[in-house]
């Protein structure tokens, strides 16, 4: 069993899309704090929560292992880690609250000038994707086989490359798709930022920081409406 810990830890984005909203989301709930030396670690100094800066992909089994009990993550990522998680045994993963931005949508795109009659037509094709779990559940839900080409990026140009016929890939403004002569056809999934955690309640008095904690949030995204 892990040793008793009695601050709330929270994992967020280091960089990239999600970090800067989600240091900006807890600072207007009230929460201040110092930065470690590498910067790895926020010291939460008006509350006992501190915060853990990470690769998005980390987020979902951070949590799992219970080195952190919450994470600020997009859904996407969540359900492709919780699906793989679970696979392999462990407890479910679950939305604690929707924040509202980050907001892009998974989408199955094929060539701009190819007709679309619908997920049948994927059949024995092969799909380049960062997502290959959510993929996977939707082609077994529409009954469809077809082979699935993990990339970790770049994924919009794999059809050009040759190393796939089309893709899902997450779009917001669906210029990347353009700009690779590509069009969205399905979305599998919508995704936004939200925070994630465990489907039971936490211990060593981290639920009543945690409550407390979203409470404050909670007022602090009431406000910015
Ligand atoms: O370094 P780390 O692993 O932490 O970051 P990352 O590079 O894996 O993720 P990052 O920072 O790019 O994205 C973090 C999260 O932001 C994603 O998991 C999504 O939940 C969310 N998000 C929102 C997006 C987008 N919008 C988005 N547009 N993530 C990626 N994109 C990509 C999209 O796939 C396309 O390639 O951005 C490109 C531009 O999109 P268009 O449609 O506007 O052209
Ligand atoms: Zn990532």
């Amino acid at each position: 069993p892990a040793q008793p810990r009695e601050r709330l830890r929270i994992a967020l984005q280091k960089s990239g899309r999600l970090g800067d909203p989600a240091r900006e989301l807890l600072a207007a709930g009230g929460l201040t704090w110092r930065e470690s030396r590498d910067r790895l670690f926020l010291y939460g100094e008006s509350l006992p929560v501190d915060l853990l800066l990470v690769r998005d992909d980390d987020i979902p089994g951070l949590i799992t292992d219970g080195v952190c009990d919450l994470g600020i993550v997009g859904r996407n990522v969540l359900v492709e880690n919780s699906l793989a998680l679970g696979a392999q045994g462990h407890r479910p993963l679950v939305e604690w609250r929707q924040l509202g931005w980050g907001r892009c949508s998974l989408d199955v795109a094929i060539g701009e000038d190819e007709e679309w009659t619908g997920p049948q037509q994927l059949a024995g094709l092969r799909i380049a994707t960062s997502y290959p779990q959510i993929l996977g559940r939707w082609l077994r839900q529409e009954g469809v086989e077809a082979q699935t080409v993990v990339l970790n990026g770049s994924v919009e140009i794999a059809p050009r490359l040759g190393q796939a016929d089309l893709v899902c890939d997450l779009v917001s403004t669906g210029g990347t798709l353009r700009a690779n002569q590509l069009r969205p056809v399905t979305t599998i999934l919508d995704s936004e930022a939200v925070i994630a955690g465990p489907d039971q309640r936490l211990e060593d008095g981290r639920q009543e920081i945690a409550d407390l904690l979203l409470g404050r949030l909670d007022g602090a995204m009431q406000l910015k409406e």
